[in-house]
């Protein structure tokens, strides 16, 4: 990563929950690689973000390497990017620390997601589920990041950061960029297979309501023949109305490059079999690239490590620049080396 600015940075990342999802995968990871070439990249595994709701140990240190093989068969290039595991950088919760000093109780219970995962883990509404929004910023800031990818349901939290970020500026002088959230155009928000007016999500129990980028050909499509539609039978774009349609157009859409008009007009008159197989089709052909890639990376344990390691050494390096400015600024004592 460049020391300086001389391009703009690029920082998002991912919580190892559980294998991605097509909502995962369209809304944000997909889009990742493509950024390589125009910004200075740090995509990370957000291992402690994930701990806010309980994870079993064994699990979770499973899903955090399979996590890191699914983002460079994405396509992230390490020799391009940073790709590194949150925890194995301490410089995050250092700086987090610092920021919650300067972040408001009122803005922490005002955010959606909290009030969202409080009610849905409403045996486990933990100090880190509050402040989950505090460390995410230290993840922003601590990299000036001026653009944060995302899909439209993380918008709040950058903003967030945003507001942390001009009141520390304002108090201490210039010390933090002021980062904007980056949507993509298509694909912010895939929905759930069963219930089309829910995001898809990792953590759905519901093994019918995603479609996992490690599913097989007969998963895939099995789960397409029996996603929710409606009675029309008729293949037209309408969110409100057909949300199910709508949420499978979309995909189609991003799969195929065909827009909604073309595809209303392909499956005129041929009824929803018909439409749900060319979907599947298309989601299977376009995720095989992805999953062999995937299956080579996993089976390179070694080179898996080599990668997260050196990317958690040099984001370490570049955060610690921040977190020392940031105390320095703050009135805490360094001794020179
Ligand atoms: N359905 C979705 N459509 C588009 N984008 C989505 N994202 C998540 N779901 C969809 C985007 O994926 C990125 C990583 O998300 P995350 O793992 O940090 O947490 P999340 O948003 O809570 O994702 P899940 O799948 O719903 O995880 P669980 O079930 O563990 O809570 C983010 O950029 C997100 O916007």
């Amino acid at each position: 990563m460049e020391k300086d600015n001389a391009r703009q940075r690029v920082l998002s990342g991912i919580q190892p929950t559980g294998t991605f999802t097509l909502g995962n995968y369209l809304g944000a990871v997909r889009n990742w690689p493509l950024l390589q070439n125009e910004y200075d990249c740090v995509y990370m595994i957000a291992d402690q973000h994930s701990i806010t709701v309980k994870q079993e140990p064994k699990l979770l240190r499973q899903r955090t390497l399979e996590a890191g093989a699914m983002l460079l068969a994405s396509g992230i290039d390490p020799d391009k990017s940073l790709v590194f595991i949150q925890s194995q950088n301490p410089a995050h919760s250092q700086l987090s620390w610092a920021l919650s000093c300067y972040t408001m109780f009122g803005e922490l219970s005002r955010m959606t997601q909290y009030k969202d995962k409080s009610a849905k883990h409403a045996d486990n509404i933990n100090a880190g589920l509050f402040t989950y929004p505090v460390l995410m910023a230290a993840d922003i800031l601590i990299y000036n990041a001026h653009k944060v990818p995302v899909g439209a349901d993380q918008k709040q939290h950058v903003e967030l950061a945003r507001d942390i970020a001009t009141r520390f500026n304002n108090l201490y002088g210039e010390t933090f960029v002021l980062p904007e959230n980056l949507n993509p155009k298509v694909g912010a928000k895939i929905m759930s297979l069963q219930e089309p007016t829910k995001k898809m999500s990792k953590s759905d129990t519901n093994e019918k309501a995603t479609i996992l980028l490690l599913d097989d050909e007969t998963k895939i499509m099995k789960k397409f023949k029996s996603a929710v539609t409606d009675s029309e039978n008729c293949v037209r774009y309408d969110v409100e109305n057909k949300p199910g349609i709508s949420n499978l157009m979309g995909i189609y859409n991003v799969f195929t490059g065909k827009s909604f008009e073309e595809i209303e007009k392909e499956f005129d008159g041929l009824g929803y079999g018909a439409f749900k197989e060319a979907v599947g089709t298309s989601v299977v052909e376009g995720l095989r690239p992805f999953q062999t890639k995937y299956n080579d990376i996993i089976s390179d344990k070694a080179y898996l490590q080599k990668v997260l390691t050196e990317g958690a050494e040099k984001s370490y390096a570049y955060a610690m620049r921040t977190v020392r400015k940031v105390y320095k600024k703050i009135g805490f004592v360094q001794f020179d080396k």
